[in-house]
């Protein structure tokens, strides 16, 4: 493999430009050039380094680190460790009460006054990790450093990114290039790149990654033998030197496929001790081993099911293989019948999860975390929140988001997805009464469970800028920030990204965080309307097919005919799945009259001259959306163009080609679905625009 290591986005937001103002560079440089980094563990070791290439690079000077650095009393660098590492971290001289507890797993706080050194103070390793990242984003995004106090905490304990990525090199559902871990049925020779991927998700907390596929196939079952250990092992050091810690998604049916065993039964003895000497094995060659990710009994892999056992079965029979290692079992909840009978009316794949995970509630292990996604059906524009936010009480989740654009567009769409994220994480579950929100129940805080967190479906390959569209960079440096602190805004996420990304230009900053803004709105406009989702293309899901769903088994359909569209979930007359939601939801979501526009047809089948809140008509909605999504569309081009001559010539063709091709389908969206429902409705647009 050759790693192009500069120029078309390789640095994604790590860009470390030389500062020209020399005003600002000598105020940094005051007070930045000489550092103490204290300890010698291998992040430790990380940190310091990091903080001298970096401040070597947008100063043009290398800082003293270490060794020649003499700390007394007129000491005037940066001083970071953990708490009670060293005297030097004198913890009683910030003006805030340092207590680790409150400050998380990870925390740090970095004090600085205009005399004196800066000093970031920090519950782990990690946390001085975190810290010299954080004061080196305050460097490249032009902040003062001449007074400081932050205090970080880490919201959520698990912070991770799955990879759907088969050993033959391919990426499930992914739209840059190939996998930067496995190439040929073997792991990449050159690690050098995987290294330099953990650097960006540690610069922005992520501290859990699991990098094979959820959908394990032949090769990547034998991940867990001594064939492969070895090099998963020299991949977990590397991540380790970044306090991540590696996960593998394991084929449930290993006892059979590779254990020599005729069952996978989870209760039968010998399972459970193959499982644990397997577990025992394993740490052996990786000891920071994080755990297991399990997608089971889901779209024809192998589960608990065949034997008649349950997911709690399944689950705490691994949980114990795991257990004495300090390793978790990740399980996840994408469990639904996807060999449906679209004439079937009485099943809804909506229900699915909560139906099979919420009477289990209460009986895993402490160790199991269970992964759900964020809607009940798959990552689709628009869908309401997963009912098992709040409706599992007594049992660790992990929320599981998509930043691989599956169904937004394929990172060939600008699609920012912060702001949907968002909108689930402040999702009211009404659980515990008001402000119940889904990011408290995964956090854990909810419930007051110890382990929580949340996942994410990573966009990442082997493309020159990582991510094939460039802005789409934003959505994964966005999902860890959101990781860290569920409470940052979509506008402030967006902002940060573009200057550490593109530098400090007000112009550019401004264009590029209002075109990621408004993205979403418009890939939802010219696609799904109000919330119907599934109209693409069968297997690939790229572009418009609004009946490409419709006679399929996978419970994926919209009921359009010449009367009306939607699904009908109420209790009153339909699925009832409404009724898995607490009262307070459950009501909105059931009644016609209170249900949100954007759901409407979620959860009711209306009439296309029903009328929304909005004052119009179904149909009237349909067109008209439509027909402004690909207008908006359209109009980033021009927005693009308009600066131009501040951005990276590369950068700017790739990105520029991208939005081309994006109002392009963005019109193919718009007439297809225009003209279905033209066809279907005989109603005509009030505006006599054209429909073919
Ligand atoms: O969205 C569906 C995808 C599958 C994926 C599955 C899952 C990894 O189309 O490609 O499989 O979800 O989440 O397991």
């Amino acid at each position: 493999m050759t790693t192009k290591r500069r120029g078309r986005g390789y640095e994604g937001w790590l860009r470390f430009i030389y500062i020209e103002d020399a005003y600002k560079r000598h105020a940094y440089e005051k007070r930045c050039s000489q550092l103490l980094v204290i300890g010698d563990s291998p992040v430790i070791r990380t940190a310091r380094e990091e903080l001298g290439h970096a401040l070597t690079a947008l100063l043009g000077k290398q800082p003293r680190v270490n060794g020649g650095v003499e700390a007394g009393s007129d000491f005037k660098g940066i001083i970071a460790g953990v708490r009670g590492s060293d005297p030097l971290l004198e913890v009683s001289t910030l003006p805030v009460d340092f207590r680790l507890e409150e400050s998380g797993e990870d925390g740090y706080t970095i004090y600085a006054e205009e005399s004196g050194p800066i000093q970031i103070v920090a519950a782990s390793d990690n946390g001085v990790l975190y810290g010299i990242y954080h004061l080196l984003r305050l460097l490249q995004t032009g902040q003062s450093i001449e007074k400081v106090l932050i205090r970080e905490r880490s919201v959520n304990g698990l912070r991770m990114l799955d990879h759907w990525d088969n050993m033959d090199g391919t990426i499930e559902r992914g739209y840059a290039g190939n996998s930067i871990f496995f190439e040929d049925n073997r792991f990449v020779a050159d690690m050098t790149r995987i290294g330099d991927y953990v650097r960006l998700l540690a610069s922005v907390g992520i501290n859990a990654v699991a990098i094979n596929n959820v959908n394990v196939h032949r090769e990547e079952t034998k991940l867990i033998t001594e064939h492969f250990l070895p090099d998963v092992a020299k991949v977990a050091e590397l991540f380790g030197a970044y306090g991540i810690r590696l996960y593998l998604s394991v084929n449930y049916a290993s006892t059979i496929e590779i254990g020599g065993l005729d069952t996978a039964d989870p209760l039968h003895p010998d399972v459970a001790a193959w499982w644990s000497a397997k577990a025992e094995e394993i740490y052996r060659f990786v000891p920071t081993f994080g755990g297991f990710v399990v997608k089971a009994d889901s779209e024809f892999r192998p589960g608990p099911f065949t034997y008649g056992r349950n997911h709690a079965d399944g689950a705490n029979m691994l949980a114990d293989a795991l257990d004495p290692f300090g390793g978790n079992v990740i399980w996840r909840c994408f469990v639904y019948n996807c060999l449906q009978d679209w004439r079937d009316r009485s099943t809804d794949r909506a229900r699915a999860a909560y139906d099979h995970f919420k009477p289990l509630d209460g009986q895993f292990r402490d160790n199991v975390l269970l992964q759900i996604k964020n809607g009940p059906m798959d990552f689709q524009v628009r869908e309401p929140v997963s009912p098992l936010f709040g409706g599992l009480a007594e049992t660790n989740q992990l929320l599981e988001l998509q930043i691989t654009q599956e169904y937004t567009g394929q990172q060939r769409h600008l699609c920012y997805l912060v702001p949907q994220w968002k909108e689930v994480l402040e999702f009211d579950t009404f659980a515990r009464g008001e402000g119940s929100t889904v990011a408290s129940a995964a956090s854990g805080a909810l419930f007051g469970r110890k382990l929580g967190g949340i996942a994410a479906v990573s966009n990442v390959g082997n493309d020159d800028c990582w991510t094939g569209h460039p802005l789409a960079g934003a959505n994964l440096y966005g999902f860890a920030r959101l990781a860290w602190n569920p409470s940052l805004g979509a506008d402030e996420i967006a902002a940060e990204w573009t200057a550490m990304t593109f530098g400090n230009d007000p112009e550019v900053n401004r264009t590029i965080t209002e075109m990621l803004l408004d993205s979403l709105s418009i890939y939802e406009s010219y696609t799904a309307p109000l919330g119907v989702g599934w109209m693409v293309n069968p297997n690939h899901h790229y572009g418009p097919n609004v009946d490409g769903y419709e006679y399929s088994k996978w419970g994926t359909y919209h009921f359009a005919d010449c009367n009306g569209i939607g699904v009908d979930r109420t209790v009153r007359s339909g699925t009832g799945y409404s009724r898995q939601y607490t009262t307070r939801q459950f009501e909105k979501y059931e009644s016609l009259e209170q249900c949100p526009d954007e759901l409407l047809l979620f959860f009711h089948h209306v009439p296309y001259t029903h009328i929304l809140h909005s004052g119009k008509t179904v149909i009237q909605h349909i067109y008209d959306t439509r027909f402004e999504g690909a207008e908006r569309a359209a109009l980033l081009i021009a927005r693009w163009e308009s600066i131009k001559a501040d951005v990276h010539e590369e950068i700017y063709q790739l990105i520029w080609d991208r939005l081309n091709e994006q109002a392009e389908h963005a019109k193919e969206w718009r007439d297809m679905l225009n003209t279905y429902f033209f066809r279907k409705s005989g109603i005509a647009d009030t505006l006599g625009r054209k429909i073919y």
